[in-house]
Order: C-alpha cells, then structure tokens, then sequence
C-alpha cells in the first residue's frame, strides 16, 4: 500500500495543531481507501529562544495515540527550509511514495486531502490543490486589493513561466509523487527558502518532472485569526523568482538558437569550399548540410542538452542516425512550404517562404525532435513508448 505523508510546518499553531489533528485522524484519513495516510509536523520553535507555544507537546501528546503522526522540531529558519527538512524526513525516514504541503491553519481544509490523494491514485505526478478553476475559490472575506493581487500575480507567473493550462502556481496546497519527481529536486537549492517565493521554485521543478499535473479544486479558506504576514517584500521575491526561472526555461532555446545560427555558417562555407574544389552545386551543398548537421549534434549534445549529454559510442552512433532522420524530416518540411507558399503566392515569394518555412516550421519542429527523440528532456505520456524505443 502507498504511503503519503502530510507535511505541515507549524509556527505557534496551538490554537488550530489539536483540531487539525483531531479532524485529519478521525475524520478524513478513515475516508481515504488504499493509502496509508501519515501526517508529519514541522514545528518551529523561536529563533530567539524566546518562549514556545507548546504546539509541539500538543502533537506529542497526540503521537501517543496515533501511530501515524509524526513530528520534528528545530529552531525557525522560515517557511521553505520548514517543508525542506520535512520533505526530506518524509522521504528518507518515513519512505514516503507522495508528499503533500498543507497549512496547519485551516486556510487549507482537511475535506479537501481525500480529492488530492484520490488523483495521485489515478495517475497523476503532481496535483496542485487550485483556487483559480471550476469548483475553488479565494475567500469571500478577502479584501479587493487582495483578491486582485492573487489573480494577477498568478497571471504574471503564468506568462513568465509560460504555464497557461496552469491555473494556480502560487498554492501551498500540493501533492507530489517522490520517485522521479521530488526525489530529483535538489531540495536545499531551492531559491529563496526563508519566503514564501521557494514555493514558485519547488512548483516549477515538481511540474518539470513530471509526466501527469493535475489540478484539484480548492477552496481556499481565510486565516482563522485574520493577521497577514502577506508584505511588498514577499511580492517582489516571488516576481523575481518567477522572472529568473522563466528567463532559465528558455536558455535551452536560446542556445539551440545560437548552435542552428552557428550550423547555418558551416553550411554556407561547405558549400563555398567543395563548389570551389570543383563539386556540383548539388553535391557541395548537400557536403555543407552533412558538415552543418554534424556541428549541430555536437555542439547540442555538448551544450544545448549538455544535461542530457550522450556519451557511449553506440548511443552516439543510434542517435546521430536518428538526428540525420530527422533532419531529412527537417529538409521536407522546408519543400513543402516552400513548394506550396510559392505556388500559392507566385515564385518571387521564394525567399519569404524560406523565412516562414524556417521560422515557423523547422525551428519548432526540430526544437521539438530533440527534446522529444534525441535528448528526450519533455515528458508526453503518449510518446513513451517510442521515446523508449529509440532508446
Ligand atoms: N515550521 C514552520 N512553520 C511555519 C513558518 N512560517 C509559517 N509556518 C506555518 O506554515 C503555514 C502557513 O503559514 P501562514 O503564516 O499561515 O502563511 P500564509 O498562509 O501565507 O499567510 P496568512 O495569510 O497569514 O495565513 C502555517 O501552518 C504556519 O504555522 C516557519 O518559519 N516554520
Ligand atoms: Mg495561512
């Protein structure tokens, strides 16, 4: 049976820990079938050493009386490094197979775990508890401004991250699957852990590795006691955190772009060099491609998708066969739209054409092969087999 473990860090929470205890124990785990529902506290005690709440002998007290509540404390560090320590300790020591993030606060509520596990049953990597699709609200009690500060800061993380079927990037409400997703984040280089903006980090990587995302409606509930540590300070971090990783997501692309550019001056001096050495056109050209696609491999491999670098001999070989297929893929493409814009729009288009076939067609089309074929980086369920077929 899988085991999934609540992670919920707690800061002076005696006024909601018992009831939170009480409501998840009695009243929802017994809900949830085929899983074995665990709940770990992160408590902090202050930094200062100054007095404690005693929200940590509450859980302990608890821990008595149900096997599967667990608890860790330390000295505050911040919201990040909380859910840090107890990732790790629901992965290494609990051997947890999913691990969700809930508030001890009540601003996530219990009713709505039983969903969260219920779509890690069917399937999914990752399930984002979301406020912004049907079925999951904001609180009525928030004021506008707030209100407006949620959506639009989610719009701007949506655009910057280039996530639109992603409703919700800024909940703390997840679940994620541990083999291949969160037991592949390094978890202390989270950016910005002391604030809430890590939260924007650990999304980012959780969705990048996994093959199934789902969103589960929630409806988000106002703080019991209403004291918003929600500042200009957070904000900013977490527009920022937003910015470098959208500007991170697109090296990829900005390095295939500099390597094609760098492909196309091989091409153009092969050309040049073997017309000259007394080749047809024909067979000049066709020297500078080989010349070109060559370039491309190796810089690619080495640079572009230096992460997944290929480095056996046979793999070398299989996958530069590959990569020349698709590059004759490439080179038909390029006909036909050539061929067929030409037709439409007369023979003087010739040149345009070219720039629309490369612009539109073959730069997505072999950015696509080679995060999807070649050096396998995009994750589409439907592909997988082949994906694994190509080895
Ligand atoms: N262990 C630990 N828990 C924390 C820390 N900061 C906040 N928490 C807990 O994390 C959860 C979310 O914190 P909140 O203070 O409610 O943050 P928020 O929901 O963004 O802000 P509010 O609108 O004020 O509720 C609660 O369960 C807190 O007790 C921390 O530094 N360490
Ligand atoms: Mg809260």
């Amino acid at each position: 049976m899988d085991k999934v473990v609540i992670v919920m860090p707690t800061y002076k929470e005696k006024d909601n820990i018992e009831r939170m205890i009480t409501e998840l124990f009695e009243k929802e785990f017994p809900k949830i079938r085929n899983v074995s529902m665990h709940l770990l506290v992160v408590n902090d005690l202050p930094s200062d050493g100054g007095p404690d709440d005693g929200t940590g002998d509450i859980v302990k007290k608890y821990a008595k009386k149900f096997d599967n509540l667990h608890i860790i404390e330390d000295k505050k560090q911040g919201l990040g490094w909380a859910y840090v320590r107890g990732m790790k300790y629901a992965m290494e020591r609990l051997h947890a197979d999913a691990v969700m993030e809930m508030d001890a606060d009540f601003q996530h509520p219990p009713r709505f775990v039983a969903p969260m596990v219920a779509a890690y049953l069917d399937g999914a990597d990752y399930a984002i508890g979301s406020r912004y699709i049907k079925g999951g609200s904001v609180p009525k009690e928030w004021a506008m401004h707030r209100k407006a500060v949620s959506f639009f800061g989610n719009l701007f993380i949506r655009i910057a991250l280039v996530k639109p079927k992603i409703h919700d990037l800024t909940t703390g409400f997840r679940l994620t699957r541990v083999k291949g997703v969160l037991d592949k984040i390094k978890l202390n280089e989270l950016m910005e852990l002391s604030r809430f903006a890590y939260k924007v980090d650990l999304l980012y990587q959780s969705i990048k590795n996994s093959k199934k995302v789902v969103e589960v409606p929630l409806e988000f509930a106002p703080r019991t006691e209403e004291v918003s540590k929600f500042s200009m300070q957070e904000m900013v971090s977490t527009f920022k955190v937003a910015i470098i990783l959208g500007i991170k997501d697109k090296q990829r692309f900005i390095k295939y772009g500099a390597v094609g550019l760098i492909g196309y001056a091989i091409n153009a001096v092969g050309l040049e060099v073997f017309y000259r050495l007394g080749f047809s056109t024909g067979v000049a050209a066709a020297i500078g491609a080989e010349f070109a696609i060559v370039s491309n491999f190796i810089l690619n491999n080495f640079w572009t998708f230096k992460e997944e670098k290929i480095t056996s001999l046979a793999k070398v070989v299989s996958k530069f066969v590959q990569f020349n297929l698709s590059s004759v893929g490439a080179v038909v493409i390029q006909a036909i739209v050539v061929a067929v814009g030409t037709g439409i729009f007369g023979v003087g288009t010739r040149q345009i054409m070219l720039i629309i076939a490369v612009g539109f067609f073959v730069i997505p089309y072999n950015y696509a092969m080679y995060n999807l074929f070649i050096w396998k980086t995009w994750k589409v369920p439907a592909l997988e087999k082949i994906q694994k077929l190509l080895g």
